[in-house]
């Protein structure tokens, strides 16, 4: 029997997964995690990051991810699964998080020893011992530098595709230039989470591809090349310190001998640039056409949608990145998703049963208590110095609190997402929360649209395993279409549909305009929205 095995790797905040598919039998045939706090505790990371300076620095550590990929490939051996049988591997990693190398990198990669693990060979290839990750919110400065250099907002969304962002891999470059020169000038490359682990895999530099490589700050969303003004903007030879940029659909090589002689791989494994954890969860929940957006709800909420043509966000809120089939997506991340959602019910002790009782048993709108759930600092709307701010109930109140928090999360989803021009005609759900049913409700509610809820599986890991097969097949010549190789995994037969209850379409019209009126009160200095809560209590509630 002829096996095409095709394995995803998904590098995440929180954790490194594999999974593993067989392309004729159309499945997963495994699938496993290593949680970085728990399997790696000597690293002391907290949910698989570094907080420093209040909430502002955030970092975690290259090496730590290093010792996950050798763990789980120990762990495929051990449950005797069959690594010559991969034809071809990719990857994902979590968006904009940057690893400093200095010039031993590629040569120690090239003669790796087998017999040693590859933490204890590459310890000293790292300018910078920890690399900041996507929950950095500390280079507001150097965001408006490069901004200005780049002719002020609109202008930085052109070229690049967003706004500057704290999170995105210029702003963090070019702090590190400013405040580790020295450093800086010993760094001869500069990677992505998902390119510098391709360059394990392939055993010397690997290029960054184009979908994650849109995140950066520094290239042209156009041209897809690197922007030599958004370089010289950011720090002085940068482009000397960056891989090439390639497709994501590139057949960059075949695996390290390394790999061939510890973990048995075949010599000729294939491999394909890693990428963004959202665009390969773009592949892997199937959104390769338009009318179809996802909203992921994980360490961070993000809500996407695949984007034929180029249409960027000029209010500076959303982002546009390289779709994995060579188009674009649009995406808007919100970073209070699940931390938040924990934190208040942590709060209240609560079980997850409980909070989801608490949902289905409160009405919505909420009696208009409204919540702005800054828990932490957040991205879209930009909030630098986190708080929560309660309008018509206080932090006491157990089941305002926990209705207040989902509400929040998902009209400040649908206020923001608004510039992704074309209305989906039905939203996938994936992340770990998706499996909260009363919560995609109040999803399917505010957007008034389909929620369609799958088995939860690794979206950004499955993702990365088809992009392997398409490249390879195509390498073949067979011809694989993208939509109908993603629609074989994603089994809409046993997916289930959340539909919006039209009886609360014109409360979430109306409530969603009292929740941007608290917005702009906070953010923007706008107008006391009391008097129109009061006016929405009373429409809604009769209290
Ligand atoms: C997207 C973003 C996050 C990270 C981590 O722009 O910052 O979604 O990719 O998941």
């Amino acid at each position: 029997m002829i096996m095409d095995y095709f394995l995803g790797l998904d590098c995440s905040t929180q954790s490194l997964t594999g999974t593993l598919i067989d392309f004729n039998k159309k499945k997963s045939v495994y699938s496993y995690s290593i949680n970085f706090d728990k399997d790696l505790p000597q690293y002391k990371t907290q949910n698989g990051v570094y907080i420093f300076n209040g909430d502002k620095v955030v970092h975690s550590n290259p090496l730590m991810w290093i010792e996950a990929l050798e763990l789980l490939f120990s762990k495929f051996i051990q449950v005797n699964l069959h690594l010559e049988y991969i034809k071809a591997i990719s990857g994902s990693g979590q968006q904009h998080g940057t690893v400093y190398l200095n010039n031993s990198f590629e040569s120690i990669l090239k003669k790796l020893d087998s017999n040693k693990t590859l933490a204890s060979q590459i310890l000293n290839v790292f300018t910078r011992k920890t690399s900041p990750i996507w929950m950095d919110s500390s280079t507001t400065k150097e965001c408006e530098e490069i901004r200005h250099k780049l002719g002020g907002m609109e202008s930085t969304i052109k070229i690049t595709g967003s706004n500057t962002f704290e999170r995105f891999s210029g702003p963090q470059i070019r702090k590190f230039f400013k405040q580790n020169y020295d450093d800086y000038l010993n760094t001869s490359v500069i990677h992505l989470v998902s390119s510098f682990l391709s360059s394990i895999l392939l055993g010397k530099n690997s290029p960054i591809d184009h979908s994650d490589g849109a995140g950066m700050n520094l290239m042209n969303i156009e041209t897809k090349k690197w922007d030599q003004k958004a370089l010289d903007a950011t720090a002085p030879d940068l482009i000397l310190k960056l891989p090439p940029l390639t497709s994501s659909y590139e057949i960059i090589g075949t695996i390290s001998s390394y790999f061939v002689e510890k973990y048995k791989f075949a010599p000729d494994t294939l491999l394909i640039p890693w990428s963004g954890d959202n665009p390969n969860s773009l592949i892997g929940i199937g959104l390769t056409t338009k009318g179809r957006a996802a909203i992921s709800l994980g360490t961070s909420d993000t809500y996407f949608a695949y984007l034929k043509r180029l249409n960027v966000d000029l209010s500076g809120e959303g982002h546009v990145f390289g779709a994995p089939t060579g188009e674009y997506m649009g995406l808007v991340c919100f970073k209070n998703g699940s931390l938040a959602r924990e934190k208040i019910k942590a709060r209240f002790n609560l079980t997850w049963k409980d909070f989801s009782k608490i949902l289905k048993n409160t009405p919505p709108g909420n009696y208009g208590k409204i919540m702005l759930p800054y828990f932490f600092p957040e991205i879209v709307p930009l909030v630098l110095n986190p708080n929560v701010y309660r309008f018509g109930f206080d932090e006491n109140d157990l089941e305002g609190n926990v209705r207040a928090v989902i509400e929040a999360q998902f009209l400040s989803m649908k206020l923001h997402s608004e510039w992704v021009r074309e209305k989906p005609e039905e939203i996938y759900a994936t992340g770990g929360a998706s499996t909260n049913l009363e919560l995609l409700q109040i999803a399917a509610n505010i957007f008034n649209t389909n929620i369609r809820q799958f088995e939860v599986i690794n979206s950004a890991a499955l993702g990365a395993a088809l992009r392997s097969s398409k490249s390879y097949y195509d390498s073949t010549k067979r011809i694989v279409d993208w939509t109908e190789l993603v629609s074989k995994y994603l089994d809409i037969q046993n997916s289930v549909v959340i539909k919006p209850n039209k009886k609360y379409s014109a409360l979430y019209d109306d409530m969603l305009d009292v929740y941007k009126k608290c917005e702009g009160f906070i953010l923007k200095n706008g107008g006391d929205p009391e008097q129109y809560r009061k006016d929405f209590v009373q429409k809604y509630f009769d209290l």
